[in-house]
């Protein structure tokens, strides 16, 4: 596979950019070789710099759902764009994005927009220290949810795959305030709240979590997460920015039937361009300013391009049979993937939501970060590249997810898993 462009902008990259990427898990350090540089995406593939074209399961890490340039999203983004790019004012659209989204989840009555999903996470924790006068916060292990401080303790995804989990920078005691379990531990849990309820502001958790591979909440973890915080005043905050208007329209929380006090979204509800969002009950929201003391800002917040391109993204998920569709796709790749595997007797632990899956080469059951960490992390990298070199582009890391979207079609997932009957055999 011809990759000189890509290997001569990645050399220059690195001159300019730290690594040569503007985001680390880009730079497949944790797979090896070069990363490829994307020229152009349409539907269910991209197209890098040397004209190669993959079937792409990354999706962005999760807003392509409706597939690369969807015809409507670029037209309305187009238009939105012929009347001005940002005014720093509010505008009817961000007023129509934030009803699709309480009327998505009925937990959010209301919703502030930003531009990032470590925005949303970072402002919905400062709400929630506001709101309980607490400060402690209790994360899991090998869950990712953004870049803020606080929150790169043991995190998962691009800190995980640096083997960064204590990123330097990071003070000593902005670490202290948050404690970390096990995903999945509810006893580890019980015995942090029974010490440190008094300081618990709240427990943020992904309820399905994407950023150690896809690893599924055991059976009534997230229930009696949710009984927990309410019997001592500790707010749940559920970080849907993967899981958010992908498992499901209104998310992981309506599939497991949680209310949590507080939801994080982004990705897929800015269509593919920059944006967050935090919301939750109105006695909560309202402590943001400036209808209360928390401050929370940002130039782009609700920019007009992003929005226009969610509100078209989610009213086209909103129209029924979007989400069997996914979950037909979705079931069709694991199911592959899966026989491939046991065909060619290649141990592989595959989790699936939907169109959300993960794959981890080990011979037990991945149930958090630890189980997740055994996984053969050097079968994957050959995994990958191997099924690059044959058309279809995966995370370049063990511990992200895998996504299908609308437009992939049976033939396109046949001819991945035509791919992966030689690739597992080849491990
Ligand atoms: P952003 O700031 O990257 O928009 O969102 C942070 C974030 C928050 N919460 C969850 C559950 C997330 O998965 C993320 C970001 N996801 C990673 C991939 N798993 C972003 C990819 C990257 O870091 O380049």
């Amino acid at each position: 596979m011809k990759t000189t462009n890509s290997k001569r902008l990645f050399d220059q990259a690195q001159r300019y950019i730290p690594g040569g990427v503007n985001s680390p898990v880009r730079a497949f350090r944790s797979v090896g070789g070069n990363p490829l540089f994307i020229k152009r995406a349409r539907g269910a593939t991209v197209t890098d710099v040397d004209g190669n074209t993959f079937l792409d399961y990354v999706a962005s890490w999760g807003p392509i759902i409706l597939g690369h340039a969807h015809p409507a999203v670029v037209r309305a983004i187009q238009r939105a764009a012929s009347q001005g790019t940002s005014y720093g004012a509010p505008t009817e659209q961000e007023l129509i994005l934030a009803q699709m989204i309480c009327q998505a989840l009925p937990s959010i009555e209301k919703v502030r927009l930003v531009s990032s999903g470590t925005e949303a996470v970072m402002s919905a924790i400062r709400v929630a220290r506001g709101f309980t006068k607490r400060d402690a916060i209790l994360k899991f292990d090998g869950c990712y949810h953004g870049h803020a401080d606080h929150l790169l303790v043991k995190a998962g995804s691009g800190a995980a795959t640096l083997g960064l989990p204590d990123s330097p920078g990071v003070p000593k005691a902005f670490a202290g305030h948050t404690l970390t379990a096990p995903y999945n531990d509810i006893e580890a849990v019980k015995s942090l709240i029974q010490k440190h309820w008094r300081k618990l502001a709240c427990i943020i958790v992904e309820p399905i979590a994407g950023n150690m591979g896809v690893v599924l909440p055991k059976k009534e973890f997230l229930r009696q997460l949710r009984t927990l915080t309410r019997q001592h005043g500790i707010l749940l905050i559920l970080d849907e920015v993967i899981s958010g208007f992908r498992v499901a329209y209104g998310g992981a929380q309506t599939l497991y039937g949680i209310k949590p006090d507080l939801t994080c979204l982004g990705k897929i509800i800015g269509g593919g361009l920059p944006v967050g969002a935090y919301g939750g009950s109105k006695d909560i929201m309202d402590l943001v300013a400036p209808a209360g003391p928390v401050y929370q800002a940002g130039t782009l917040s609700g920019n007009p391009l992003a929005v226009t391109a969610g509100i078209v993204t989610l009213k086209k998920l909103s129209t029924s049979g979007v989400y069997e569709k996914l979950d037909r796709r979705g079931a069709q790749l694991a199911e592959g993937l899966g026989k491939a595997a046991k065909q060619a007797n290649v141990p592989f632990f595959q989790t699936r939501v939907g169109s959300l899956m993960g794959g981890f080469f080990s011979d037990t059951r991945v149930v958090d970060f630890s189980s997740a960490k055994k996984s053969d992390t050097a079968r994957y990298a050959k995994f990958f590249h191997k099924m690059l070199e044959r058309g279809s582009y995966f995370a370049p890391s063990q511990f992200e997810a895998a996504f299908v979207s609308t437009v992939h079609t049976v033939s396109d997932i046949d001819h991945t898993i035509e791919a992966a009957h030689q690739v597992f055999k080849k491990l």
